[in-house]
């Protein structure tokens, strides 16, 4: 029986790690011995992460919506870290509540240039050297709103059920290779995921947490990390993950 996959053999690639899910992520790969590349804009914060996690973390600078910010930034790696074997396409984001029809068009691109084009230029830019080296694992930050719909997730959940069948469009192509394919899929977690989709309005984005015990951002890099570190032979395609103070209502109806 092959054994679990040794942390310390792995060059983990993460987006979106200045905050939530990423930098907890970048956390957990590091206390297990592998190698950080941790990616994102906000540069006092990707300095910030390298001073606490040491020289096997290395940080990247660049925006996932620019193609070529992305190609530059894993073309311009060191050869210690141009090996990458997992990459977590976690940066994105949800921007606005409201109905479709009063929505800002704004919002709906920055969604769909970060969690669908900036996820795209991510997973091709690592993935012919993965495919090149025949192993690696991609994983990706799927949601619960891919498959749920709520009011005012209008162009937020559709971006994540792209990521959804993406995965398991890629698992398809990948098929005869060593390359594994995982979307994550979380329901409601305390990050700064909230006071984004709200603009930065602090008190709104309290609303959603209130009274609930949610997720926490370890959780999920919890969940992330037991899927790149399985037996090569086992690929997890979705893992979703709530709260046990969340389940599903019924369907909605507009009553006379
Ligand atoms: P956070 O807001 O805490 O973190 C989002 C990260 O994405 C930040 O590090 C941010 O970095 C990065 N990011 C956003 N836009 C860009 C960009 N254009 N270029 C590069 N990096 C970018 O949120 P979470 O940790 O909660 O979210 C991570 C992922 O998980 C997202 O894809 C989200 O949709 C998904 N998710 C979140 C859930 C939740 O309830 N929190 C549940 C299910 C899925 P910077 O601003 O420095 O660039
Ligand atoms: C984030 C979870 O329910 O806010 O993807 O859309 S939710």
């Amino acid at each position: 029986m092959k054994s679990p996959i040794n942390p310390k053999t792995l060059t983990v690639l993460v987006t979106g790690a200045t905050s939530g899910f990423g930098a907890a992520t970048c956390r957990r790969f590091i206390a297990a011995g592998a190698k950080v590349i941790a990616t994102g804009r906000r540069a006092d914060r990707l300095q910030a992460l390298k001073k606490e996690l040491g020289p096997r973390c290395r940080i990247a600078e660049f925006d996932v919506r620019e193609r070529r910010q992305v190609e530059a930034a894993l073309d311009a790696l060191p050869k210690e870290f141009s090996k990458i074997n997992v990459v977590v396409a976690n940066a994105g984001l949800a921007l606005g509540l409201g109905p479709a029809h009063e929505a800002s068009l704004d919002d709906w691109d920055a969604m769909v240039a970060t969690n669908i084009n900036g996820l795209l230029y991510t997973v091709r830019a690592a993935l012919p050297g993965m495919v090149a080296r025949d192993e690696g694992h991609v994983i990706m930050l799927g949601s619960t709103a891919a498959d749920y719909p709520y009011p005012g997730g209008n162009v937020y959940g559709a971006t994540k059920a792209f990521v959804k069948q993406f995965a398991l469009n890629l698992r398809a192509d990948l098929l005869g290779s060593n390359v594994r394919v995982t979307d994550i899929e979380p329901g409601l977690a305390e990050t700064e995921f909230s006071l984004v989709r709200f603009h930065g309005d602090a008190e709104q984005a309290a609303q959603p947490y209130k009274g609930i015990e949610p997720l926490s951002a370890d959780d999920v890099a919890e969940t992330i990390f037991w899927s790149a570190t399985l037996p090569r032979r086992v690929n997890v395609n979705r893992l979703q993950v709530m709260p046990v103070m969340q389940a599903f209502g019924p369907f909605a109806f507009k009553r006379k």
